[in-house]
């Protein structure tokens, strides 16, 4: 008796925020980055995402919360579909509905948990039976950060060294569970500016026009290194000072970009240097910033610090709320 297939499958996925940030790519078509880059995947927030694949269906019917997706976000959908059509030998139509627990375009990754949710739940859709390793090869074509929020925890995506990516992906470092005094306090603030480029021309912009890129480049194989060797020790004293020296490099390209990349808010820049003088007063790294391409902040710490630091940060009248998140597990099909 042959098997009637469904078509149809749903999947969850979180976003991740990065220590090492990927900000450059390589190689467009291949969707290959010039550096490796590591993430520590959220817990509570995600994207779940439906796929229905109906060959009576002309086009692609795409809702992103409860809205009919047109133009550039549509695009980039349908684009991603006809690369997982093609990899399963179809031409069904889809439809698709995705919503995210959290406000889109917040600068909280609605990107990469987004792609990643899309590229499991099409991917059990067609039946395509994909491994972790193989759901990130895919789903760093919806976005590049995507790739690392397939797994849980501590993740590092690999830029590879062979020019058709086959080695490009990402793997699972270490468990949601391994570091569970880590804390992620979530620092959203009043009037963030709406990103109006998307990250991946943002950054090809960087690779074209910033004279410290390559400066950058050099000196991440060997920050990468330390940073994978303090999460691996639970050490906050190597690990923090690594955090933030990593986001200010980032910083540094994005500002010295022509036409500059100004991501933050006086409220972010007020918070970073309120970080900085909450750990020269406590004499160590008590906590650490970071930030996407976006105006909120990461600021990652210990349980055991965590009133402290949140009670001196949430004073700050341009913070509109915080949250306080977890390592978390990766993207899983639900239905
Ligand atoms: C990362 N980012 O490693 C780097 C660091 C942002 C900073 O991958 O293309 O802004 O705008 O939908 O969600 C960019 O992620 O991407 C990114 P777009 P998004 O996480």
């Amino acid at each position: 008796m042959s098997r009637v297939p469904t078509l149809e499958a749903t999947y969850e996925a979180p976003p991740n925020i990065a220590l090492v940030k990927y900000w450059g790519v390589r190689d467009r078509a291949r969707a290959i980055p010039y550096n490796s880059s590591i993430s520590v995947t959220l817990d509570r927030l995600r994207s779940r995402t439906c796929v229905r694949f109906d060959p009576s269906l002309a086009t692609d019917r795409v809702t992103l919360n409860g809205e009919t997706a047109t133009g550039g976000p549509r695009e980039s959908v349908v684009r991603f579909l006809d690369r997982v059509r093609m990899l399963a030998h179809v031409t069904y139509g889809a439809d698709v509905q995705s919503e995210n627990n959290f406000p889109t375009a917040s600068g909280l990754a609605s990107s990469a948990s987004g792609f990643a949710a899309l590229a499991g739940a099409a991917t059990a859709a067609l039946d395509l039976k994909l491994s972790g390793r193989e759901l990130s090869k895919l789903a760093r074509f919806g976005s590049g950060s995507a790739a690392r929020s397939v797994f849980g925890g501590f993740v590092e995506w690999r830029a590879g060294v062979l020019p058709d990516g086959s080695d490009c992906y990402a793997r699972p470092l270490f468990g949601p569970g391994y570091w569970p005094a880590l804390v992620d306090l979530v620092l959203v603030v009043k009037a963030a500016p709406v990103k109006t480029v998307r990250s991946e021309d943002a950054m090809q912009t960087t690779v074209a026009t910033s004279p410290t890129f390559a400066h950058r480049l050099a000196e991440l194989p060997r920050r990468t290194r330390k940073m994978r060797a303090a999460i691996r020790a639970r050490d906050p004293r190597r690990l923090f000072p690594l955090i933030m020296e990593e986001c200010d490099s980032f910083r540094e390209v994005c500002e010295t970009t022509r036409p500059s990349l100004d991501y933050l808010t006086t409220t972010s820049r007020a918070l970073i240097a309120e970080v900085r003088s909450l750990n020269r007063d406590a004499g160590r790294p008590m906590a650490a910033y970071t930030h996407d391409a976006g105006a909120h902040l990461h600021v990652f710490t210990l349980l055991k610090e965590l009133a402290r630091v949140r009670r001196r940060l949430s004073r700050n009248p341009g913070v509109e709320r915080t949250a306080v998140l977890h390592p978390g597990p990766g993207g899983r099909r639900v239905a």
